[in-house]
């Protein structure tokens, strides 16, 4: 499959790794948003939300589950930080292997663009 996000996962394509376990791989965004601005994507390929059922029950609160982890030790979890899954067009979604956004450091506008 010819998939950014499985190269990057995989190691075969460099990024700034931010953490990684068996089921999941965390990095910087390339282009951030906020000034702690990383990805969260399961190994396993998962287009959009749309193609992940209750097989993926357990992977996606994992996912959740290590945004939170992730964000205590990094110190932003007293201030605040928001995660997004992006879905498809109108949600600007253009990576097609699901990723959880995390983003934290300013204030963040509520709703989003
Ligand atoms: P989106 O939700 O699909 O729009 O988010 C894709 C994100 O992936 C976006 O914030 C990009 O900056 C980011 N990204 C990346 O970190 N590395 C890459 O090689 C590519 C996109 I292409």
């Amino acid at each position: 499959m010819d998939c950014l996000f499985c190269k990057i996962a995989a190691g075969e394509i460099p990024s700034n790794k931010v953490y990684e376990d068996d089921q999941v791989y965390a990095f910087h965004d390339i282009n951030p948003g906020a000034p702690t601005h990383f990805l969260i994507i399961p190994k396993q390929h998962i287009a959009t939300l749309n193609d992940a059922g209750t097989e993926h029950q357990a992977l996606l609160g994992h996912i959740q589950l290590v945004a939170s982890k992730l964000c205590k030790e990094m110190g932003l979890a007293e201030e605040g930080y928001r995660t997004v899954f992006n879905c498809n067009k109108q949600a600007g979604q253009t990576v097609f292997h699901i990723h959880l956004h995390v983003l934290g450091g300013r204030a963040l506008r509520w709703p989003p663009g």
